[in-house]
């Protein structure tokens, strides 16, 4: 297949790029993080989407260093535009993917710091997003790799809540800032009342664990008026913007935003 030929390729032939999706608060709109997204565009197939090539990636053993790329790359553009830190609003925080095999490789938190220090980005303001696969393949092992990341300084963020096999006995073995519900569960917020509970009892559980929650893949305000109205004050999606390119995402964070 040319993509599986080609994706060892993409990023050092200048195909890859990222893009930043604004995470708001719900009641106000402000934002207070972006999400950073790979995009590969394909020099002849034209954009290949990130559900068809980071799999491919994981398969080839090249999603290490397509993470790195994109930590790399996401830091370096954050530390362009200076910190602000008054009390009301804080720098924007940086949201990163990683990967189930990326996350397991050995040496992956000296990687996250080396490219922390050359990027003098603050680690405060990095959030990485975990799959519960991740955690999942060995539980004491993941539980001292979340230790290290947040010794760091970085706050860890579980992606596609719900999705996995999180019970509450699983996710209380781990270090966690927040959870992000997967946008499966808000696509039917409204639609039917067993997705209404399921919303509320992730809220309940993060409750409970004393952690934040984050909505994926808004876009009704329906949703977002439902999501306020159970307690949910972070989210991201459609109605609020799409992922962004690097100049915006830099107008915006240039605004103070
Ligand atoms: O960017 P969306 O718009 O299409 O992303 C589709 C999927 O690809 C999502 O599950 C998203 O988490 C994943 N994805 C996008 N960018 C990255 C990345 O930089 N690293 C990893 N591991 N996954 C990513
Ligand atoms: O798995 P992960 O959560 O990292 O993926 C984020 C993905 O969701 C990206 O592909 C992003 O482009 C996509 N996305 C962001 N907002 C929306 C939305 O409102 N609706 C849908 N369908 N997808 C969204
Ligand atoms: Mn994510
Ligand atoms: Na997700």
């Amino acid at each position: 297949l040319q993509i599986e030929a080609d994706l060892p390729h993409a990023a050092a032939r200048g195909q890859m790029r990222v893009v930043y999706q604004p995470i708001v608060d719900l009641q106000t709109g402000t934002i207070g993080g972006y999400e950073a997204l790979l995009r590969w565009q394909h020099p002849h197939l034209g954009n290949v989407p990130p559900d068809e090539f980071i799999p491919l990636a994981e398969e080839l053993e090249v999603i290490s260093e397509l993470g790195q790329y994109v930590l790399e790359t996401a830091c370096r553009t954050f530390q362009q535009v200076p910190e602000f830190v008054t009390s009301a609003s804080p720098s924007p925080a940086l949201q990163v993917n990683v990967s189930t095999r990326q996350f397991l490789r050995p040496g992956f938190v000296d990687v996250v710091r080396r490219v922390l220090a050359d990027s003098s980005f603050s680690t405060g303001r990095l959030h990485l997003e975990i799959t519960e696969s991740a955690l999942i393949v060995d539980v004491e092992e993941a539980a001292r790799t979340l230790t290290e990341l947040r010794g760091l300084g970085i706050k860890i963020h579980i992606d596609d809540f719900g999705t996995g096999y999180s019970s509450l006995a699983f996710l209380h073995r781990f270090p966690v800032d927040a959870l992000k519900i997967d946008r499966a569960f808000i696509a039917r917020l409204g639609e039917d009342g067993v997705s209404v509970k399921l919303v509320q009892t992730v809220l309940l559980l993060a409750q409970t664990m004393e952690v934040d929650v984050i909505a994926e893949g808004i876009e009704t305000r329906t949703q977002r008026d439902l999501l306020l109205g159970l307690g949910c004050r972070r989210g991201q999606g459609y109605l609020f913007s799409r992922p962004l390119e690097v100049e915006d995402t830099l107008d915006l964070l240039r605004a103070g935003s």
